[in-house]
């Protein structure tokens, strides 16, 4: 298959209520679908990298630099049967994951479509239903993050995972623990704290969490061994995991007992699956982590979570926990038993509605040919 035309649509998406972590409040989601043509089909991929480098160094702006100037041209005229290769041709480009993602995962939808096949299949996936949960940012008052969580368990959500940051933690924990004694809970730093506050994280112990993920640096591996040896919570990495090899630093060190694979973040669902080979044969679960995607990003992670080693609830919710319109038809539901139905139709087996990316497009642009 030789790629015959590759589009960038930037997206601004309204969020249907603000989502806020320990680096700030956003109230849109911005991103970038990369539209990728063969033979009359249509790939799409998604960069989820928002206006600011705050979650990465990546936003909006570097993902269309780095598509439009090096990737795309570096598929001009390349025959391309399978994922692994793209992810090799991107080498020589260091850094810059999720563009590198965003395209690989357009080129794949694209196989899997002219191969009539769904994506789960193409990325050898052995579960035809996902179970999920939901991420719940901080609110203003936590009267406000009870409500969502009772919202949120009356839809079936299996595990609610909570932002928190200095001051919104130990009494927020303690308030949701005082209310809901059993269920599954997590906690996500991204990184809001340091191993001088050991004796404060030392307190999460108390509120049995499944795990406490991303507390201390994004870039880290050696505090956080250090601090998972002071904890009996499980750490997660989120932010410090970019690639195979990061998987491999924080298993070694015991930095982390679980990680969260963001395929944006990683380079793409190539790598994406390497990573979780290499924690399933070192007994490290994982879970498919999410970045605010419209259905195109979502789709995407709904078929890499299908992998056998997703054994724990991700971040993938419904498309209407974040959008009153999503790009996607159907949208993404989650049951009342808190799972997603992996859809069987060809490539990311939801139809896009480029009418819906029109309407939210503030800008286009073709890059290759
Ligand atoms: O750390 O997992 C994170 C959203 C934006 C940036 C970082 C994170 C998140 C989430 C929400 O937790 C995940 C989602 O629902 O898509
Ligand atoms: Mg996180």
């Amino acid at each position: 298959m030789r790629l015959e035309r590759l589009e960038l649509v930037h997206l601004k998406l309204p969020l249907v209520h603000f989502f806020e972590t320990s680096f700030g409040r956003v109230t849109e989601h911005e991103t970038i679908i990369v539209r990728a043509e063969s033979s009359g089909a249509v790939g799409y991929g998604e960069a989820p990298a928002s206006a600011a480098p705050s979650y990465s160094y990546e936003t909006v702006r570097t993902v269309w630099h780095i598509i439009r100037d090096f990737l795309a041209r570096k598929l001009q005229g390349v025959e391309i049967l399978k994922p692994g290769p793209i992810a090799e041709i991107f080498s020589s480009v260091r850094g810059h994951n999720m563009a590198k993602a965003a395209v690989e995962m357009a080129v794949l939808d694209l196989l899997a479509k002219l191969d009539r096949k769904p994506l789960h299949v193409i990325l050898g996936g052995t579960r035809d239903e996902i179970p999920t949960g939901i991420s719940l940012g901080i609110e203003d008052r936590i009267g406000d993050l009870l409500h969502g969580i009772e919202k949120a368990l009356a839809k079936g959500y299996q595990r609610i995972k909570v932002k928190i940051k200095p001051r919104w933690d130990i009494d927020v924990l303690t308030e949701i623990r005082r209310r809901f004694s059993n269920i599954p809970l997590m906690a996500d730093a991204n990184s809001a704290y340091g191993l001088s506050d050991l004796d404060h994280l030392k307190k999460f112990d108390e509120f049995n969490l499944m795990m406490l993920e991303q507390p201390l640096d994004y870039d880290d591996y050696v505090d956080h061994a250090k601090l998972q040896r002071e904890l009996r919570t499980p750490l997660c990495l989120d932010e410090s995991i970019r690639s195979y090899n990061d998987g491999r630093r924080a298993i070694e060190l015991g930095s982390c007992k679980i990680i969260n694979i963001k395929q944006a973040r990683v380079g793409g669902p190539y790598n994406a699956k390497m990573l979780h080979n290499l924690c399933a044969k070192s007994n490290v679960p994982v879970w498919c982590g999410g970045l605010l995607e419209s259905g195109i990003g979502r789709a995407h992670n709904i078929a890499l979570a299908t992998l056998p080693n997703f054994t724990l609830p991700g971040d993938i919710s419904a498309s209407d926990r974040y959008y009153h319109e999503d790009v996607i038809d159907p949208p993404v539901r989650v049951t009342p038993q808190g799972t997603i139905k992996v859809s069987n139709e060809p490539g990311i087996g939801h139809a896009v509605l480029e009418d819906r990316l029109q309407k939210y497009c503030v800008r286009r642009e073709v890059v290759l040919p």
